[in-house]
Order: C-alpha cells, then structure tokens, then sequence
C-alpha cells in the first residue's frame, strides 16, 4: 500500500541558513529555516500519501491526507531547534528557528484509535531510507513517550501558512515543540504505539546523550536527546562589530527551554552575570531578552548570555551543545 518513495538528493541534505545574528525575525522565514535530512529528501505525492497507526491501539486507523481535514486546525509556533549531528553531540552548533507549524493534534487523531494504556512509547517513521554514518535503514525511525502527546504535538501540513516544503516534511510530518528536532519526522507514514523504546540506530545509537554528574564526570549512563536544554544566543551585537566607547546600546537575543526560559543573565567581558530583561514565556516561542549596556573602556571585550529555567537548569560554560553563547566585539 505504501510506495516507495523518490528520494532526491539520495543522501544526507541540510540547510543551515542563519548565524545567530540573522536571527532577527521574530519568526522565521521558511527559507531561513534550518534543514536537516540524514538520509535525502522524499518526494512524495499528497495524493498517494497515507498514515497509519498501529501496534498498541484498539482500532488501527490508516489516514489519507483529506482524512486530516476531518480534524480541527491547530497553529503552533515553536522554537524548532536541531541537536547538532549525532556523530559530534555535544559541540554547540546554534542550528534554531522559530516556525509557525499548522496541523492536526496528534491527541485527536488517537483519541479515534483507542491507545491501550499498556502504550508507553509511539514510533514514528518516515517515508526516507538508506545509508547514515555506516548503518543502512528502511525508515528514518524515532520514539516519543506517550505522556508528550497530550502536550501540543501535531502532525503538521503546514509551515508559515503554507504547504510544508519537500524538505520539511511534504505532506505530513510529526512536530514535537519542546523537542530537538530530531523528534519531528518528517514526510511521516507510520506510527506504532508501543511499550518499550524503538530499536533503530536513530534511537538507540545515536540521539542519546551521556549523563555527567555534578562534578561533570561522566556515569556511564545515557538520556535521550527529546527535551531542549535551556539555551540563548545573542543577536546583537554582531560578532567583531566595532561598539561606540560611553555611548549606550542594546544587547539583545532569543532564549528558549523546553517549558520556556525564566531568567537570562548577561556578561560583558569580565564582570558579573546582570540580569537582562526577557519578555513572558508564550506558548512554545523563543523569547526576546534585552539589556543597556555602555562601555567604559576600549578594547576587545567578549559578550556572553546564560538562560535559565524556573527549575533552575541553567547553561554550561562549555562541553554541551547549550553550553553559553560568546560574542567578541571592539570598543572604540
Ligand atoms: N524522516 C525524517 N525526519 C527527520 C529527519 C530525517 O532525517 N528524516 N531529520 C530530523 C532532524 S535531525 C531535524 S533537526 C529535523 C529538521 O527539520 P527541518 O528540516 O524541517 O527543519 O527533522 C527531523 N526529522
Ligand atoms: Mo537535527
């Protein structure tokens, strides 16, 4: 029932448009979204399309594109962050976005499937497949705990108001806000409720951090990468840009955290931590934060901001991929 589909390009595809200072649209542009595909990109057609859902439910359901039309529409827009490549996990890469995604609840499409309450786990597969860093699949493969259904995960048609790009998903794909985007597969065809966690190298190989302990030791234990750290980049000033010496000016960027940032604090060269001013956490978006700042002194001087979450998860100096964003600038 399910074709084959076209894959084009055939291999890993990504799109990393903006450095943290072109990041001054509050949403992003649909061009200046990143794109990440390991495997190529799909091209499927909307008309062959289906979804179906299996595995722990009482009803298995198999959807055609205008079955998602029976659903109430859903706007959300999100902070939309990729964790890096899977192969170096913990180097600090800035790959974020903030999109208005467009779908169907994924809690109401399963609430017409009857979910057992055995159901821990939902499998997700996309239409791509092939070769990623040596290992061969027949689906791009990732698991979501159940619990996070209830939250504000779709299956997404739309990007920005209009149709999803090939790349990003065309015509379906799952969007977890709060998530590292490698939970979001794109151009989705199944997913299987299930009690354990999915085998596959994208869930069992790679996507699984190591835990440190406080002493940032590590314990030989690992976590899945579902759950975005705290994190913030400043978008202005620009790396190197020359400042005006006494004259005031505005130090901005976005923070975000799954369940939304509570405080950043800012540093300008070798003085305190102050805190910055950051707007409320709405829904999933990023949020803006802002502080005066007037030099006294010429010279290079290196601008740092640390997020922080209301449960007091905060940002590392180094050694993880939210580890705190530092932008050299000049004095004059
Ligand atoms: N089917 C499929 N879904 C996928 C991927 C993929 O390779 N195949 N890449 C994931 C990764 S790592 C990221 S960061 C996001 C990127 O989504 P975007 O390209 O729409 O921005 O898609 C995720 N979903
Ligand atoms: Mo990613």
């Amino acid at each position: 029932m399910t074709t084959i589909a076209k894959l084009d390009p055939a291999v890993f595809f990504r799109r990393i448009p903006l450095a943290p200072h072109q990041m001054l649209d509050r949403v992003t542009r649909t061009q200046d979204a990143i794109v990440l595909c390991h495997l190529g990109v799909a091209r499927l057609d909307r008309e062959q399309w289906s979804l179906t859902i299996d595995g722990l439910v009482e009803r298995p359901l198999t959807l055609r594109f205008g079955d998602l039309m029976r659903y109430p529409k859903t706007e959300v827009t999100s902070s939309h962050q990729c964790a890096g490549s899977p192969l170096a996990p913990l180097e600090p890469t800035r790959r974020i976005c903030n999109i208005r995604w467009g779908g169907v609840r994924l809690a109401d499409v399963f609430a017409d499937c009857g979910p057992s309450v055995r159901a821990k786990y939902i499998w997700s597969h996309g239409a791509d497949f092939g070769e990623f860093g040596g290992a061969t699949v027949d689906a791009y493969v990732k698991d979501l705990p159940i619990a996070r259904v209830e939250a504000d995960a779709l299956i997404a048609y739309e990007m920005n108001g209009s149709a999803l790009p090939a790349e990003h998903g065309f015509p379906a794909r799952l969007v977890v806000p709060g998530f590292y985007g490698t939970n979001s597969v794109k151009w989705l065809t199944r997913m299987t409720l299930a009690t354990t966690r999915a085998p596959g190298p994208f869930t069992t190989r790679w996507y699984n951090d190591p835990v440190l302990d406080d002493a940032g030791r590590d314990t030989g234990e690992t976590t899945p990468v579902w759950s975005i750290a705290p994190e913030s980049v400043i978008v202005s000033p620009a790396p190197e840009e020359a400042i005006e010496l006494s004259v005031e000016r505005e130090i901005w960027g976005w923070a975000w955290a799954d369940g939304g940032v509570h405080r950043v604090d800012v540093r300008t060269g070798d003085g305190d931590w102050r805190p910055a001013s950051l707007e409320p956490a709405h829904g999933r978006e990023w949020q803006r934060f802002s502080i005066p700042w007037t030099p006294r002194q010429r010279g290079a001087v290196v601008l740092a901001s640390r997020a922080q979450t209301k449960h007091g998860l905060c940002q590392p100096i180094s050694g993880r991929r939210n580890a705190i964003h530092a932008v050299p600038v000049n004095v004059v």
